[in-house]
């Protein structure tokens, strides 16, 4: 079948919870994609940092394949041989002492939640169930129900209701509104080090660090959301790193899984982790040893490959580039590492057009809240690359 067709069959069988691109990928490899007629594609998404390796890394392939000879699935009914070596590298790592496996980003916000009010009702003592998490205004951890209850975007609530209580929402970058919202009950504060669908909504220097010291002075937990700015993204191994700061809790996902698997985590204190006793807490999949074996190979990967140094060399390499553009359209370019995201003038009438002339020049990128275009390739990505990339971006901007 032919893109075409293939776009009507997920349109006549497929329920529309998003709108892609008329673009229909059948093979990937590195920082490409292919469709189904063989034009070949740049990927300036890389599955929202999913695939910050580069598509099906051959070393991640051959890892994955290794295991999948072995034992995929067991359950955690029983341990595993790849577990208990996941466990210590993630946490070497991450510089946390404990770590819960589970599969998707958005099943280590639930499991990172639960935890942080355990704490509040076992260790600070808070009356039960009267726990409270600070979250950000233009947050996003997920879509469950829980994580959409303390969303400030109506489209990922609007219908979705009765949501979940025990949540404040204060303003992304607003110190004393966080010190505010504190009280003798707050569990938590859970915080994007980097607001990624927002649109990269970076917060002043030194936000970060200052609001670890609100939560430690008022006995707060700070869980950091490093599901998409983990893993070398924004430069560093996480996004915290830029402040020096270290959190009670950290959420990880998305590229953990080396761009092949779903494997999320949560990594924390055992002050926090070590409170779940057997059965309170799992998953089907979480911690099977093919996960397991995939996300310690892409570990090693990120290490052996410096893609973290490289994120920050070719990131601040691309900004420079993309600010030299002049385009009525251009309000703000932003970011840190190859997490970048462009803002358009209302005038120019949203993002997507010039996401599909993009694409109509091979290079695949991602609107984000109407006037964002976002800039996220593989950390594998060369200089000359993103040249083309930056060209393409050039000619887009100024002819549209
Ligand atoms: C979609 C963007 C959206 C995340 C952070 C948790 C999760 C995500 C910081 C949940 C997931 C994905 C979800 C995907 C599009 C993408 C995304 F921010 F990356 F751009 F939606 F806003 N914390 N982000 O970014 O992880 O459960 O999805 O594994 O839902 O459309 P997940």
């Amino acid at each position: 079948m032919d893109s075409t067709d293939l776009i009507e069959l997920a349109n006549t069988y497929g329920s529309q919870n998003y709108k892609p691109l008329p673009v229909v990928i059948e093979q990937a490899e590195g920082v490409f994609m292919w469709d189904c007629e063989g034009r070949r594609y740049l990927d300036f998404l890389s599955c929202y940092s999913a695939v910050s390796h580069g598509h099906r890394h051959p070393r991640l392939v051959k890892a994955a394949c290794a295991q999948l000879e072995k034992v995929t699935v067991t359950s955690r009914a029983f341990h595993n041989s790849e577990l208990g070596p996941f466990f210590q590298e993630l946490c070497a790592y991450t510089g946390m002492e404990m770590v819960l496996p589970m599969n998707t980003g958005v099943e280590a916000i639930e499991t990172a939640i639960k935890a942080a009010r355990k704490w509040a009702y076992q260790v600070k003592k808070v009356p039960r169930y009267e726990a409270e998490i600070i979250a950000c205004s233009g947050n996003f951890h997920g879509r469950t129900v829980t994580a959409v209850s303390f969303s400030t975007e109506s489209l990922y609530r609007e219908d979705f209701g009765p949501f979940t209580p025990g949540f404040q929402v204060v303003p992304y970058g607003d110190l004393d509104a966080l010190r505010q919202a504190i009280n003798p009950a707050t569990a938590a504060f859970l915080v994007e080090p980097i607001q990624g669908e927002a649109g990269v909504i970076m917060p002043s220097q030194g936000y970060l660090a200052a609001a670890r010291e609100i939560c430690s002075r008022a006995n707060v937990l700070m869980i950091a959301d490093e599901i998409q700015t983990g893993f070398g993204r924004t430069g560093r191994r996480f996004g915290c790193d830029h402040e020096g700061v270290r959190p009670d809790m950290m959420t990880l996902g998305k590229a953990l899984g080396g761009g092949i698997y779903p494997v999320s985590a949560v990594a924390g204190s055992r002050e926090c982790l070590g409170l779940f006793t057997p059965g309170e807490h799992g998953s089907t999949f979480g911690g099977n040893p093919l996960g397991c074996a995939i996300a310690r190979e892409s570990l090693r990967v990120l290490e052996e490959e410096g893609l973290c140094e490289r994120s920050a060399e070719l990131g601040a390499y691309l900004l420079q580039r993309l600010r030299t553009i002049q385009s009525r359209h251009i309000r703000e370019v932003r970011g840190l590492g190859l997490f970048i995201g462009m803002e358009l003038y209302p005038e120019a009438k949203g993002a997507r057009r010039f996401c599909e002339a993009l694409m109509a020049r091979g290079l695949l990128c991602k609107e984000t809240h109407d006037d964002v275009i976002r800039f996220a390739p593989p950390l594998v990505i060369t200089r000359e690359q993103l040249d083309w990339a930056v060209d393409q971006v050039s000619e887009v901007l100024t002819s549209l």
